[in-house]
Order: C-alpha cells, then sequence, then structure tokens
C-alpha cells in the first residue's frame, strides 16, 4: 500500500514539477561570462547545481571570511563566577571604545528548583553593564547602566542581550527583558532606554518596545512550554536580540522570534528573524508585513552595505552560517556562506562598513562558552581568504 501511495505522490510530483532530469539551457537567461567562470565546458547543459550557481549574485570571493577568536583582557577576561555575555556594537567615541553587554553572578540552576529562588539561565538576573577601552584588547568595567526594574515591573527579573544605537547625539540601548516568575513559558518582550551620554543616565521606556505576538495558545501545565493548542506566528513566545538601524529616514528594529510549542525543524531550532520599523528611535514600532524575513539564524547581526542590509544568520535553520544582504532590508539573499561563524558578535560600529562586504567584521567582539555556568567575552578578528597552497608551496600567483 505503502508503495503504491509513493508512486502516487512521484508521479504527481513529476507532472507539477516537470521532469527533474531536464537539464536544457534556458538560452535567454544563459550568461556566456558566468558560465566560463564557473568551467561549464561549452556547449553543456546544466546541472541542477549548475543552475544553482548561475544564480548567484557575484562571483567572487568577497562576501566570504575565516575567522578567530581571542581572549580580552583587563575587566572583560574570563571571571570565575561571573558571566559577562551578548555584547552590543562597539562604539568608538572621540578616542576611547565602548561596549555593553549581560552581566550576572553564580551558577544556574535550571528550571526543576525554585525558580523564585534560582537562576533559571546564565542570563536570567542579568543587569546591563558597560565597559571602556584604548585598544578594544583591555577592557576596563565602568559599572551598571540599566538596571533590572523594580519589582511588578515588566523588567524586574533580568535585563540581557542589549544593541547601542547612536542617534542625533543620543544614545539608545534596546534589550531584552523579563518579568518574575522566570518559567518556561515566561513571555519575553524588548524594553529601551535612552541617554544624553554614553555613560548616563539612562531613561528606560515606561513599557517594552516590542512584545511578542498573541497569536499562540498553551495547552497543559505551566512547565513545558512544548505543549500548545496553537503555535502561533513564529515570534509568538519571544523577541529577542534586538538591534536598531537607522534605515531609509525610519529606524529597523531587527529581532529574533521564538514561538510556542516550538520544534526541531531543519535540523535545528525553529528560529526566524522579524523587523519592526518606527518613525522615531523610541517607537512605536510596528512589525513588517514581510515578517518573518530569514528562515533561519539566531543572534542578530546587521549592519547597513551599500544601500542595502547585510545579516549575518547563525546557528539553527537550513541557511544557518551565511551571509546574506538586501536591497531593502526585507528580502535578504544568500552572498556566502561562512563555516561556525561567530555568534553574538557586537559589531566595531565605526568600521567604514561600507569599503567591502565584510569590512565590518575585521574584528569586533563575542562570546563564548567557558563552561555552561559562566561565559566571557572574546575578541574576533575575519579576514578574507586570498590563497591555499600546500606546505612549502609558493603562495605567489602567475
Ligand atoms: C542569546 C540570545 C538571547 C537568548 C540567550 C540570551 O545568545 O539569543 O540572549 O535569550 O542566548
Amino acid at each position: 500500500m505503502r508503495h503504491w501511495l509513493n508512486f502516487f505522490f512521484m508521479a504527481i510530483w513529476m507532472v507539477s514539477c516537470g521532469s527533474p532530469v531536464d537539464n536544457s539551457v534556458n538560452e535567454a537567461n544563459y550568461d556566456q561570462r558566468k558560465a566560463d567562470s564557473l568551467g561549464i565546458p561549452e556547449g553543456n547543459k546544466l546541472s541542477a547545481a549548475m543552475k544553482r550557481a548561475m544564480q548567484w549574485p557575484q562571483l567572487d570571493n568577497s562576501w566570504f571570511f575565516e575567522y578567530k577568536m581571542m581572549p580580552l583582557q583587563g575587566d572583560l577576561a574570563y571571571e570565575e563566577g561571573v558571566v559577562r555575555r551578548d555584547p552590543s556594537a562597539v562604539l568608538k567615541i572621540g578616542d576611547i571604545y565602548y561596549v555593553w553587554y549581560s552581566k550576572s553572578y553564580g551558577p544556574t540552576q535550571g528550571f526543576s528548583g525554585n525558580i523564585e529562588r534560582d537562576k533559571v539561565f546564565p542570563w536570567d538576573r542579568c543587569d546591563i553593564w558597560y565597559a571602556t577601552s584604548k585598544d578594544g584588547w583591555t577592557w576596563k568595567e565602568q559599572g551598571i547602566a540599566v538596571a533590572r526594574g523594580e519589582k511588578g515591573a515588566y523588567d524586574d527579573r533580568s535585563v540581557f542581550t542589549t544593541e547601542i544605537m547612536k542617534w542625533e547625539g543620543k544614545y539608545y540601548l534596546c534589550y531584552q527583558t523579563v518579568k518574575s516568575p522566570y518559567n518556561v513559558r515566561v513571555k519575553n518582550t524588548i524594553g529601551m532606554a535612552w541617554a544624553d551620554s554614553p555613560d548616563g543616565p539612562w531613561t528606560k521606556t515606561d513599557k517594552p518596545v516590542l512584545e511578542p505576538s498573541d497569536t499562540g495558545e498553551w495547552d497543559g501545565s505551566e512547565d513545558n512550554r512544548f505543549k500548545v493548542k496553537r503555535k502561533g506566528d513564529f515570534d509568538s513566545h519571544k523577541v529577542h536580540d534586538p538591534c536598531i538601524i537607522p534605515y531609509k529616514g525610519k529606524f529597523y528594529l531587527y529581532y529574533k522570534g521564538e514561538r510556542m510549542g516550538e520544534e526541531i525543524t531543519w535540523g535545528g531550532r525553529e528560529i526566524k528573524h522579524g523587523v519592526a520599523i518606527a518613525d522615531n528611535p523610541l517607537g512605536p514600532y510596528v512589525k513588517s508585513a514581510y515578517n518573518p524575513i530569514s528562515n533561519s539564524g539566531h543572534e542578530i547581526c546587521v549592519w547597513p552595505y551599500r544601500g542595502g542590509i547585510a545579516s549575518l544568520i547563525t546557528t539553527d535553520g537550513p541557511e544557518k552560517n551565511t551571509l546574506q544582504w538586501s536591497p531593502d532590508g526585507i528580502n535578504f539573499e544568500i552572498m556566502a556562506v561562512v563555516p561556525g561563524a561567530p555568534h553574538a558578535i557586537g559589531l566595531n560600529r565605526s568600521a567604514d562598513n561600507d569599503k567591502e562586504p565584510t569590512e565590518i567584521l575585521r574584528w569586533g567582539l563575542t562570546h563564548i562558552y567557558n563552561n555552561s555556568n559562566y561565559q566571557s567575552i572574546m575578541r574576533f578578528k575575519t579576514w578574507t581568504k586570498q590563497t591555499h597552497t600546500a606546505v612549502g608551496e609558493s603562495a605567489k600567483r602567475k
């Protein structure tokens, strides 16, 4: 019976898609220059792989990069008993670099004990701290920028995973917020604070600037986030990893959506990115009608490049470990594949990002898991691969 069903579906697929081995060249779209650069023998038909290769937007190596992580010195060096993670972008103000990040103390107990007393994640019970540096290697911690709210406030349990934006002489921090009790079903929202100086004082918005969609419905008991009557939209549970880019006269708040009743799909967590757009830095932010704008990814890492927006997609989904670009901040295409790209990146916003596609990635900050309890901020560097030589072979070309 199953054989017959398979045969039936295969037949329908062949009729609706055409023969899967139809390799005829569509002469109208045949680009001889691309075919030559791909080494396709003259007059040959295109395999499925070569059809895809002919669709790639560029033929050179400029969007591809390799990278390395290195430890920081001073106060941001790894410290046992302390979590420092999810660095913001690095801003250069005068001749000083600034970074903001999540900081918490002590080990993680998880969700099995007393959530009122315990720390459920390394990013639970965090405040947002900041540090400065003259060279981007040795950092001096300066103290708390934005603390958790008073009991009962929307951010009373944790404020974490922050990003910084400078706009018209003011500074804006956006970040994740959790209200107590931190159970597995708690909705995560996005809060914001602004200041006239990078050293504060910071004024918080009195409510979140972005919230999960209200389209899912839980089922069963409170300690189970997988049991739902309805999963709802891609961002029905959590809105995370906010990053605001001033773009086309508006403010584009990119974020990661997590879904109620999340499943493992396409080999990873069901993670997608969205964007919400506002006329003013403090909002109101309206979710784009094109959301979700990625089918993969995790932490947001976005920057303007030549009139469009570039986005590094990591960790989850079929397009993980790709660098993408959109001409309009919404419609992203894959430009490069990056093996095991660094996560939770804090970009160096003082870079000349229009110089070349990966210029802004030459150096920046990221984090590593020193162990499951403690994470520390690291520096990364990237480069584009220029040569591939055997030991002892001359790297000189031609
Ligand atoms: C990260 C981010 C968010 C998550 C957790 C802390 O790297 O995606 O911030 O909540 O992990």
